[in-house]
């Protein structure tokens, strides 16, 4: 199926058109009818030759229902855009053409119709030049009659060509159906009916409906009035909808899946075509919702909007921004593009806050560099962390792995991140060579990772930092010591290589230039064993002490760990109570020890 958008002038023959087209009434309403006027969006569909069915979404064309024909125009992929001959290029001809390019949209045919009242050659003329400078380029032209038939077998075969030229959207698309029409059903409760552009929706789905973030079950699906067991865009639908009041569904409220789209109230946009500053105050409009908003120009072309409704966006989305003042001023069939009507695209769905002095700059600076279509990289650079289901949720693909715990890392960011750990690291065992490293929670704060979890990613992903006991400690050994100390204590160790257990004296210490933060520094290297302010043994002297000791009787008295040990009563005493503390030796009531099973 194919869905196709009227757009025209008032009173051009749009809903005649289609009537003859289709055999379908798309004038819903009795007013409607009475006053020879669409007033709000219609609905009606044909077979083409090929047998595939195209649906048609009718628009009103008169300037005060403007709001209705952008929900109509707003979530199809093409027009078919009326000029009456014997009418010629008017207001809302310019207008909607405006809305159009606003939108992007570059697939559509135009219908010269009321030929049999006018010659169209002229009016014809007259569209084009200026249809061609809009999004639609040169799209085919044909003149025809709702009236006597004319031209309608030459419009179906284009309208054929039109639809074999559409390309299929992905039917694993994220599902958005922007709600254009919400009705009740006696027996079967309520009934929302819009257009897939993509994706499948089918019997009972779960959808969540914007900005209400309700959950709601699919009770029955159908599509041009039959029903089927799911459907896949470009489609108009209808669902009929499992625990929802009419009074909860309106125009412009979305259907969406859960966890496909950002429901946001900020968004970081880039001005499409020339003008480049827009009024403070707009109307935003995508699919069949629209919503005021207040601009805030960051830089050329660049806007922050702040929405009054949230929307489920997705980045290198189409919106349009229309000066609701603007219309009113508008000079008739002026040569000049229609004043008031903006095309926006959406570069960040949820951007930054802009806080700091200079922030809007700043953001101005880093957004001129993205495409109009985002990618993965863009945002996470603009974020430095963002978990993988958020960032999936603005719509980019091919997402880098995760760094730890969900977490999407910016490289760059992550590389600063490491060195900064080192050095934090490294002053904080300058700062305080006694504490037994930086804490996880202190090394997060200083860095302000959003999760403890990264901090533990970075340690593992930066050489010069171990994570021992909780904490995070340089990696052990003398290599990364200052020179003079790493001399010093290396003289130590080669005392300590014939009386492993004798702990240097206070005097050798200080003979060597070694005070007690200098042997908390070693310590902490892993260079040395320290078992109290002073005293200091190689680093592996509690294995072999535990070795010898598994070798004599047990349980043992201190004294007879001496013994055993060649040591002092100053080294073994505090080397016990560390064998003690490591589980190694287990300390019985009476002050004798035994070597844990
Ligand atoms: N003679 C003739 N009259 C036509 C033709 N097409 C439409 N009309 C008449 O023109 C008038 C307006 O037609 P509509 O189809 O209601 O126009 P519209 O564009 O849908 O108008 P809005 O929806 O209000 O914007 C009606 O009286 C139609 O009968 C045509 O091809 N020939
Ligand atoms: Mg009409």
């Amino acid at each position: 199926m194919h869905v196709i958008a009227t757009a025209g002038h008032v009173d051009h023959g749009k809903s005649a058109l289609l009537r003859a087209l289709t055999g379908m009434e798309p004038d819903r309403w009795a007013e409607e009818r009475r006053r020879g006027l669409t007033i709000d969006l219609g609905y009606a569909w044909m077979r083409l030759p090929s047998g595939e069915s195209l649906a048609f979404v009718d628009v009103p064309g008169h300037a005060r229902f403007v709001s209705n024909m952008l929900a109509g125009v707003g979530p199809v992929p093409a027009v078919l855009f009326v000029v009456a001959a014997d009418g010629g290029w008017m207001p809302q001809s310019a207008e909607h053409l405006a809305a159009i390019d606003a939108l992007g949209i570059s697939r559509g045919l135009v219908a010269i119709t009321r030929s049999d009242l006018a010659d169209p050659s002229r009016t014809m003329a007259q569209a084009l030049s200026q249809i061609r400078r809009s999004s639609l380029g040169d799209a085919p032209a044909i003149a025809v009659s709702a009236v006597t038939g004319a031209g309608l077998p030459e419009l179906t075969s284009a309208l054929s060509e039109l639809a074999a030229a559409m390309p299929a959207p992905d039917p694993r698309a994220p599902v958005r159906i922007w709600i254009d029409r919400a009705f009740s059903i006696t027996g079967s409760g309520t009934v929302v009916t819009g257009t897939l552009p993509a994706g499948t929706v089918g019997r009972g789905d779960e959808l969540v409906i914007t900005p209400a973030m309700r959950t709601v079950r699919v009770r029955a699906v159908q599509s041009l009035g039959r029903g089927a067991d799911d459907v896949r865009g470009v489609a108009r639908v209808a669902l009929n909808l499992r625990g929802v009041e009419l009074a909860d569904v309106a125009r412009g409220m979305a259907l969406i899946r859960a966890g496909q789209w950002t429901l946001t109230r900020q968004v970081d946009v880039r001005v499409t075509g020339t003008a480049h500053d827009l009024p403070q105050a707009i109307t935003v409009h995508i699919g069949a919702a629209h919503t005021p908003a207040r601009v805030r120009m960051l830089g050329a072309g660049l806007a922050r909007l702040a929405l009054r409704d949230a929307l489920p966006l997705h980045v290198g989305e189409r919106v349009l921004l229309r000066d609701p003042g603007a219309a009113r001023e508008q000079a008739v069939a002026s040569e000049s593009p229609w004043r008031g009507l903006f095309g926006a695209v959406v570069l960040d769905p949820g951007p930054p806050p802009l806080t700091r002095r200079g922030a809007a700059a700043a953001a101005a600076a880093e957004l001129s560099s993205w495409p109009d279509r985002p990618a993965a990289e863009d945002l996470i650079r603009r974020r430095r962390f963002v978990q993988a289901a958020e960032l999936r949720a603005t719509g980019v693909d091919a997402l880098p792995q995760p760094v730890a715990g969900g977490w999407l890392a910016d490289a760059g960011h992550w590389a600063h991140l490491a060195a900064r750990l080192a050095e934090l690291v490294a002053a904080h065992g300058i700062a305080d060579p006694l504490a037994p490293g930086l804490p996880v929670d202190a090394a997060r704060d200083a860095l302000g990772l959003p999760d403890r979890r990264l901090v533990l990613a970075l340690a593992a992903s930066t050489p010069s930092v171990a994570l021992k006991g909780g904490v995070l400690t340089g990696q052990g050994g003398t290599s990364d010591l200052p020179a003079p100390l790493a001399a010093a204590v290396a003289s130590l160790l080669a005392d300590l290589r014939d009386r492993p257990f004798d702990a240097p004296e206070a005097g050798r210490l200080h003979e060597l230039g070694l005070d007690k933060r200098d042997l908390a520094v070693a310590a902490r290297h892993g260079a040395l064993l320290r078992l109290s302010d002073q005293v200091v043994l190689a680093p592996d002297a509690g294995s072999q002490a535990a070795r010898i000791l598994a070798g004599i009787d047990q349980p043992f008295t201190t004294s007879q760990a001496r013994t055993a040990l060649g040591s002092t009563r100053r080294t073994v005493i505090p080397l016990l109570e560390h064998l003690d503390r490591q589980r190694i030796t287990q300390r019985l009531p009476d002050d004798r020890r035994r070597i844990r099973p």
